[in-house]
């Protein structure tokens, strides 16, 4: 049995819920992994996280049953190895647009043969006996191109076709962008659902798994009826400034007008 949470649910026939990390603090992080998410992904791309943040975000979560992942900035070999080295056991990329290159993240993702990734998993191999990891890696890491761009979904039966892919990862709001109708979650526009029942389709067909960002439990609850096997509920900065203005809002309301509003 895989070790890597995510697999064991997916195996399953479970789907697997996501946190979000864009705050640079081990802290936020630990925070985050003890509240029940299967996986918590730090985001490297729009999250404000450098090298070293992500490092301290994987080392908070560590003694959490959670697979601990990260999306990188880009589609490129030098950031997907050192995070890999860093102990991800996910990896997730933007704007993956043809089944070139879903095939350039596989080879970036994975020790030779399989791949081109160079040897050296300097936090990655720490856990386990010298050279275990390396046998494990290609076959533990999920690995998660992003359709977020009207050419993905164009080319979505190719990029799935892509031997050493876990599923896809829908991005909505640059998604929408692409379709014109806007940078936003959880979209209902019919044009927007039919390409997510296209993607869930044409991932069952070849026993890959669906994932999409939502905004909070009512669209990933919406995605996982819809048959999307990992979703992401918002990031820790959302979420806490969620909850937070709730939490204002509420005393203002039940102070009788002692605390004013702003
Ligand atoms: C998108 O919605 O485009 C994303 O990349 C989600 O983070
Ligand atoms: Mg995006």
């Amino acid at each position: 049995m895989s070790i890597n949470k995510v697999k064991q649910i997916w195996s399953s026939g479970g789907a697997v819920v996501n946190a979000w990390l864009s705050i640079p603090s081990g802290f936020a992080a630990e925070v985050i992994a003890q509240c029940g998410f299967d996986s918590v992904t730090v985001d490297m791309q729009h999250g404000v996280q450098d090298y070293r943040s992500m490092v301290e975000c994987l080392q908070a979560m560590g003694r959490y049953t959670i697979t601990p992942m990260v999306r990188v900035p880009w589609n490129e070999p030098g950031i997907v190895g050192k995070v890999l080295d860093a102990g991800a056991y996910g990896l997730i990329c933007p704007m993956v647009n043809t089944a070139q290159e879903a095939r350039n993240l596989v080879s970036y993702a994975k020790y030779p043969p399989a791949g081109t990734r160079s040897n050296g998993p300097i936090r990655a191999g720490m856990y386990s006996a010298a050279g275990t990891y390396q046998k494990t890696a290609n076959d533990e890491i999920v690995v998660l191109p992003m359709v977020e761009t009207k050419t993905a979904v164009e080319n979505i039966e190719q990029i799935l076709e892509v031997a050493g892919i876990d599923g896809v990862y829908i991005g909505p709001t640059d998604l929408g962008f692409s379709y014109g109708v806007g940078p936003k979650t959880d979209h209902t526009e019919p044009e927007i659902l039919r390409i997510y029942e296209k993607v869930v389709r044409e991932c069952n067909r070849r026993k890959l798994n669906p994932g999409i960002h939502c905004s909070a439990a009512e669209g990933a609850a919406r995605a996982i009826n819809m048959g999307f096997k990992f979703v992401t509920l918002s990031d820790e900065a959302g979420l806490m400034s969620t909850y937070a203005k709730i939490q204002v809002n509420q005393t203002r309301e039940m102070s009788s007008g002692k605390a004013q509003e702003r």
